[in-house]
Order: structure tokens, then C-alpha cells, then sequence
């Protein structure tokens, strides 16, 4: 393990160093950073911009009685370091480990759980009003970065501080013109415009109602200091705009696209990821993103959109080659699925693409917008399921639960890239309405090239791997893998499994299943998501609704937020993988283990 900066222990002791010793643990820390985040991955380009702004705030506040809430949470490694986590980071990124974000759970100098954007102008508003209700006087400051500030809900709270007087809270914008892609947009555009040192009294923020100071360098200790300082006498709301560099003394970051906003474990000299990180094998989105750069070539109509996940979505190569068909607004889900809408008005074929757990923020543009208007659009998910090391809130495993009741949605699971290949080509074909299409985070499954041959009749069915008499496993997504080893193992003890890939989870194929069921006492059914409003309980409904009634097993997540881990780890955790589903049929159906050796 690295050596933990030496000089630094706790935050009080840190107020009582000088400006040039507060500069010299800057250092430490930033070496520290890149010692240990290149042995583990990390956010390591978000946090090398934010050391000193960091330093800076620890020494003019008083953490945890004032309030540094870090919006989305991924730039607070030195507040770990500093609020003493430093032995924590070689555990970053492995199961139990180090959060990857700020996490209540850690430490009191962590006010709010954070890693979806945008958050923390509205929770220290609302800490700050609190505070003047109950006559408290210690600080808030959210520190939001440029791209987060984009966020609608961010903009909201700019609207509502902008208006307020006396209230002890501070923002400060950290501004390194990246959001993990290049930072785009207007407003983007007008904070690169000032140049430090600017005196242009007229700015955006100023005629917004609050006292705006800056821009500061956001690396030299003495200016923050000091604009910090300054920022706790306001009238006004004041923001402080410090300009920042994104992975500042790294310098393999320069040359990185996304200037190393987060990596895998990797070479600090070179910024190149280690070979174990696995980080260059085929995922889903890089199938799915050639199907769609293929299909753009034949149809001038389609377009694709993703609110600043190029980097899940695998999207770049299309953004590279149709740049003029191709949108990222910046960290916009709302906008993306409306502006989806308005293509579609005027006859585009719009493609939106998501992290999965992202497009939670745009629920009402599907209900309202998207659905309600029963246009083609094309909306992709990926890292539906289990999405990794990040927080709890990142899995996508709502999906289907909260998106069943809305009309007109089509929704679809591939079992691996050829039928997924098969799923976007046809989908893009003969798009009507809105359709969505879910892909898992991690490696693509190779089960079943046939599938691109198969007749257009067969495919859009559910596939029938196996009929089975004595139960029917009916599976979603890239569940396929370890349920059909489960039903193989069954089959070997002798039980006549069945394995159904479903294919098509809205409108589920409801002949095809009834039938299925129709003639089989015992129906299990996998799927990486919440079990409240799962597919297995949509399927238990079309069961007991057309008076069937076999014995039913759902297998999938309890109504909980799942800790952060790898797919293999969450899987084994929650009974999802091929020992755990076959255990869970096992202990529920014991009696067809004993009729076996009976017999
Ligand atoms: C709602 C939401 N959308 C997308 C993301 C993915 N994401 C995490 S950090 C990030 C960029 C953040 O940019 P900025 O706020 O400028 O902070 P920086 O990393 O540049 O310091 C993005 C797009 C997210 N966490 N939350």
C-alpha cells in the first residue's frame, strides 16, 4: 500500500497548518491518490482536480458541523483522505470495500448518500432553510461540478437559491469543463468564456441573484482560501466559480479523451489500464452501437442521443462517423428522451441510449412524452441489472418493474449479442412505437449465432430451449447462462426441466406461455431485478388471471438497495447464479429429488 500522507491526521489539525504546509499536503495527497487509485481503478481524474479545492475547504470550514455535501460523490477522495479514510483506499473497488462515492455509512463527514447528479444544490437548500428555521448557523456548501450543474433538478435549485437572501449557504462550482465526455452546451460555452482573473461584473450568475466570485484558480491554495473566505459574509446566495483541471499532475490524463475520469487499475506513467481489468472485451453496447452505426448508414432517418454516457453506451464510434445525426447534450436525461420526441414529430427514428439506472430521471418523459404520443422511438438501456462497484443506486434493476404500467412501451431482453444483434437490426426495421431494449453491464454471453437465420416467425416468440413435464423455467436476459445450466443439471439428475428464453418481457407472449404452462405443474422464473412488479410476478398474474395455476418459483432480488459488487459476486450473493438457482428450486420442490430415488 502506498504511504498515506504523513502530515495530515484529522481536519482540525489541518486548520492549524500554514498556507505553504497546506501546499506541500496537496502534493502528498495527490501522489497518494495516483499511488493507490492506479493499483485499484478509481475516479482518479474527477478527484486529482478537486485536491486542493478540497484542502481549501477543510480549512476554512469547520466538517462535519458545517455541511460539505459533494455533489454525485465521485471527486471526495481527499475529503477521505483527509477525514480519515486514507487506510481505506486499497479496498476501493472490491466487495465490502471503500465506497466509490461519499457514503453516510463511512463517516460523519459525509452528509448525504450521492452518485446520480445534480442532487446536492437542492438537499443543501433544503439543509439551509432547515438550518435558518431552527436558527442554526453553520455552513452549507454543495460543490457541484459543471457538468452536474446541466442537470435539470440543478437548474431548478439555481432558480429557488437565486431568489434567496441570508441563508448560510455557499455553492461552489467546480468547473474542469468535462463531464466524463467534453463538457457541451451553452452554458458550457459561457463558463469557458471567462478567463480567470475576468473582473466582468455582468455574469450569468450575478443576474441570477446570487453573489458570484471568481473564477479562482481552483489550485492555488491562498485564492480559494481567501474566496471561500469572502463567501461567508454574502447577502446574496454566493457562488464561487473555481476553474479546475480534471486529473491536474497526471500526465498521461492529458492525452485521455476523458482525461482519466475514472479508470481501471492502470500504468501511472503511461495511463494505460492493466490487462486483468478485462476493460477490452466486447460488452453489449459495443454490439448494439455497431448495429446502430450499421443501420444509419442505410436509413438518413435514424438518430442517436445518449445525455453524456458515451462511455457506457459504446457510442463513440457512431458519434465519430454521423456527428451531425449523433446528440449529447450533456447530463440531460430529461431533455434527451423529450428531444427524442420532437425528432420523432417531424419523421426521424430516434435512438436514445442510457446507463440504465440513469433513465430513471426521465420516467415522466416516457409516461408523458414518449408513450403517450406512441412514437418510433428506439430507447436502449445498458448495465440493466447489476452495474458493479458503483453505489447501491446505480444498479438497474427497476427497470421492468416501474416501467410495466406505462402504455404502448415494448420492452425486450436479449439473451446474448446475436440476439440482440437480431433484436436492434428488426426493432430498426419496422419501428413504430416506442420500443425499449435491455442489455446487461460486463461481457457479452455467445450462446446462439443460428439466431440471426432464424424465421421471423419463430423469433418473435419466446424460445423454447427445452420442453420439460415436470417444470418450466422461464428466463430474462442474460439470466440464459446459469439457468440453462441449471436446467442441464436437472435434467442429469433425471427431472424434466424446462427452459424457456423469454425474449419479449412487454407485452409478454401470453398465448405462447399460457400454452406452455397449461401442461406443467411447476414454473420457476429468473430475472435480475426487483421481484416487486418483476417479470415474474407479471407472469404468476397471466397465470391466475386465465385460471392456471401451477406451483410458481420467482427467483430474483428482494425489494432492497443491493450493495455494490461484481456481477460473479452478486450473483452467488442473491442466488442468482446457476448453484443458487438450482439450490432454490431444490429446497422448494425436495419432493422431486426424492421421487428420483425413489425411483
Ligand atoms: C444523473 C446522472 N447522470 C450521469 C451520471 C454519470 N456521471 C458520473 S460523473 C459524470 C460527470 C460529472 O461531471 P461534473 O459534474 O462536471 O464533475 P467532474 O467529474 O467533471 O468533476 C457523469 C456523466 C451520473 N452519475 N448521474
Amino acid at each position: 500500500m502506498p504511504d498515506k500522507p504523513t502530515t495530515f491526521v484529522n481536519p482540525q489539525e489541518l486548520k492549524n497548518l500554514s498556507l505553504d504546509e497546506l501546499q506541500q499536503l496537496a502534493g502528498e495527497v495527490r501522489r497518494f491518490l495516483i499511488d493507490s487509485v492506479s493499483k485499484t481503478g478509481g475516479h482518479i481524474g474527477a478527484n486529482l482536480g478537486t485536491v486542493e479545492l478540497t484542502l481549501a475547504l477543510h480549512y476554512v470550514f469547520d466538517s462535519p458541523r458545517d455541511k460539505l455535501i459533494w455533489d454525485t460523490g465521485h471527486q471526495g477522495y481527499t475529503h477521505k483522505v483527509v477525514s480519515g479514510r486514507a487506510d481505506l483506499f486499497s479496498s476501493l473497488n472490491t466487495y465490502g470495500g471503500m465506497n466509490r462515492f461519499v457514503s453516510r455509512s463511512e463517516s460523519r463527514h459525509d452528509i448525504i448518500e450521492a452518485s446520480h447528479a445534480g442532487t446536492s444544490l437542492s438537499v443543501g437548500m433544503g439543509l439551509a432553510l432547515a438550518n435558518r428555521l431552527q436558527k442554526k448557523d453553520h455552513y452549507v456548501i454543495p460543490i457541484i461540478g459543471d457538468g452536474a450543474l446541466c442537470e435539470g433538478m440543478a437548474l431548478e435549485a439555481l432558480n429557488h437559491l437565486g431568489a434567496e437572501r441570508d441563508l448560510k449557504l455557499i455553492v461552489l462550482l467546480n468547473d474542469n469543463g468535462f463531464a466524463i465526455s467534453p463538457g457541451y452546451g451553452a452554458l458550457h460555452d459561457y463558463l469557458q468564456s471567462r478567463q480567470l482573473n475576468s473582473r466582468d461584473p455582468e455574469t450569468l450568475f450575478t443576474s441570477l441573484g446570487f453573489h458570484y466570485i471568481g473564477p479562482v484558480d481552483g489550485h492555488d491554495l491562498e485564492t480559494l482560501v481567501q474566496a471561500l473566505q469572502q463567501a461567508r459574509d454574502s447577502h446574496r446566495v454566493p457562488l464561487v466559480h473555481a476553474k479546475t483541471v480534471k486529473g491536474k499532475g497526471l500526465e498521461a490524463a492529458d492525452s485521455h479523451p476523458y482525461r482519466m475520469h475514472f479508470s481501471f487499475p492502470f500504468d501511472p506513467q503511461t495511463g494505460q489500464a492493466m490487462e486483468s481489468s478485462g476493460s477490452s472485451s466486447v460488452g453489449y453496447q459495443d454490439v448494439a452501437s455497431a448495429v446502430i452505426e450499421r443501420a444509419m448508414e442505410v436509413d438518413e432517418r435514424i438518430v442517436a442521443i445518449t445525455p453524456s454516457t458515451l462511455y457506457a453506451t459504446g457510442l463513440q464510434p457512431v458519434f465519430d462517423r454521423f456527428p451531425e445525426r449523433c446528440f449529447d447534450p450533456g447530463m440531460e436525461e430529461q431533455h434527451a428522451m423529450t428531444l427524442a420526441v420532437g425528432m420523432a414529430l417531424e419523421g426521424l427514428k430516434p435512438v436514445v441510449f442510457y446507463q440504465s439506472t440513469f433513465m430513471q430521471r426521465a420516467f415522466d418523459q416516457i409516461i408523458h412524452d414518449v408513450c403517450f404520443t406512441n412514437l418510433p422511438i428506439l430507447l436502449m438501456t445498458v448495465r440493466t441489472g447489476f452495474s458493479g462497484y458503483d453505489n447501491p443506486t446505480h444498479h438497474g434493476i427497476y427497470d421492468f418493474s416501474y416501467l410495466r404500467s406505462v402504455p404502448n412501451l415494448k420492452m425486450q431482453y436479449p439473451k446474448d449479442r446475436f440476439e440482440l444483434e437480431r433484436m436492434v437490426d428488426r426493432t430498426l426495421a419496422r419501428l413504430s412505437g416506442p420500443v425499449l431494449i435491455q442489455m446487461p453491464y460486463g461481457p457479452v454471453d455467445e450462446f446462439d449465432p443460428a439466431v440471426l437465420e432464424e424465421p421471423d416467425s419463430s423469433f418473435e416468440q419466446a424460445e423454447v430451449v427445452y420442453p420439460g413435464s415436470d417444470l418450466l423455467v422461464i428466463t430474462v436476459g442474460h439470466k440464459f447462462g446459469p439457468s440453462l445450466e441449471s436446467v442441464r443439471r436437472l435434467r442429469h439428475w433425471g427431472i424434466d426441466a424446462g427452459l424457456v428464453n423469454l425474449r419479449y418481457l412487454k407485452p409478454l407472449p401470453e398465448i405462447q406461455l399460457l400454452e406452455l404452462m397449461q401442461d406443467v405443474p411447476r414454473v420457476v422464473t429468473v430475472e435480475e431485478g426487483v421481484l416487486e412488479g418483476g417479470i415474474g410476478s407479471a407472469i404468476v398474474a397471466l397465470a391466475a388471471d386465465n385460471g392456471l395455476a401451477p406451483e410458481f418459483l420467482r427467483i430474483g432480488l428482494p425489494c432492497t438497495f443491493v450493495e455494490p459488487g461484481s456481477n460473479a459476486e452478486l450473483s452467488r450473493l442473491y442466488g442468482l447464479d446457476a448453484n443458487g438457482i438450482t439450490g432454490k428450486i431444490q429446497r422448494r420442490w425436495s419432493s422431486l429429488w426424492k421421487q428420483q430415488v425413489a425411483g
